[in-house]
């Protein structure tokens, strides 16, 4: 992968911690980076300039933004999917990153101040992806979640334990309640059901915690998901008792 950025400190931490730092260090994943900074030759080193038709702000100027793009380029595998964060992008998800992880590799390009002169993203062209609805100062953190989101996803990134955790039925459901030790503390004890040894008990408790959920907070991503008839049944139950105990408590 690799990033054309001003900025590289903002996405190089990625590298360096957690799972996505340990797949760069075993080279299952390789992050470049390019600035155009190094691709201008006045005595400032100036990559923006005023926008025509007059207004606030600055933007990146085409040709140092060009020759950064050509050099990283020349520096990815041949196919690399090509795109640019901005906040008038495409929204970033979960199967967007499995579409960018199958490309043969990945040129994000980011920008600073009002963005970049056009032409750029019609010559190259760019794809344009957004992080979500919110302003950021730059593309940079957006960046470094495409980078992270889909270096997850490249083969050997996840160990055994956690890419177990990815694809089973718990994919495209949010997280259940997790637990550690103490058994209680402050007056709050641990689900029962977590405390015995049955792991089928397990698995049926925390699938039906993590409907139960998404129905609750995020219930446009069940409606994009075929439930099992097992998911029905445990969807159904989690209902029941939420309304049972509902009954006087004011909770939602
Ligand atoms: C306040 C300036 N805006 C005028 C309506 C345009 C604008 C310019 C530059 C908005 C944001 C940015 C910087 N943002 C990004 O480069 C960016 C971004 C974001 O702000 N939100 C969500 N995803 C992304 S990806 C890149």
């Amino acid at each position: 992968m690799g990033v054309v950025s001003l900025f590289a400190e903002l996405i190089d931490p990625v590298t360096r911690h957690g799972v996505v730092g340990r797949a760069c260090e075993r080279g299952l994943v390789e992050l470049v980076h390019e600035s155009p900074r190094s691709f201008t030759s006045d005595r400032h080193r100036t990559v923006d300039d005023r926008p025509y038709g007059g207004g606030p702000g600055m933007v990146l100027r085409y040709e140092p933004m060009r020759a950064a793009i050509d050099a990283l380029r020349r520096r990815l595998p041949e196919g690399s999917r090509a795109l640019v964060l901005s906040a008038q992008g495409r929204a970033f998800n979960g199967s967007f990153a499995r579409e960018l992880a199958a490309a043969p590799g990945l040129l994000l390009v980011t920008g600073r101040y009002e963005g970049l002169d056009e032409r750029i993203i019609e010559a190259e062209p760019l794809e344009e992806v957004s992080v979500g609805d919110y302003v950021l100062s730059g593309g940079e953190l957006a960046a470094a979640v495409i980078v992270d989101a889909v270096a997850r996803l490249l083969p050997g990134v996840l160990g055994h334990e956690e890419s177990g955790a990815r694809d089973s039925h718990m994919d495209g459901l949010l997280g259940c309640p997790q637990y550690t030790r103490p058994e209680v503390i402050d007056g709050r004890a641990v689900p029962e059901v977590l405390l015995g040894g049955d792991h089928e008990k397990i698995r049926r408790w925390r699938l039906k915690h993590a409907l139960g959920r998404t129905w609750r907070r995020r219930p446009e991503l069940l409606e994009a998901r075929n439930l099992s008839d097992e998911e029905l049944e445990l969807l159904a139950e989690f209902k029941a008792e939420a309304d049972s105990s509902e009954q006087g408590s004011g909770k939602l």
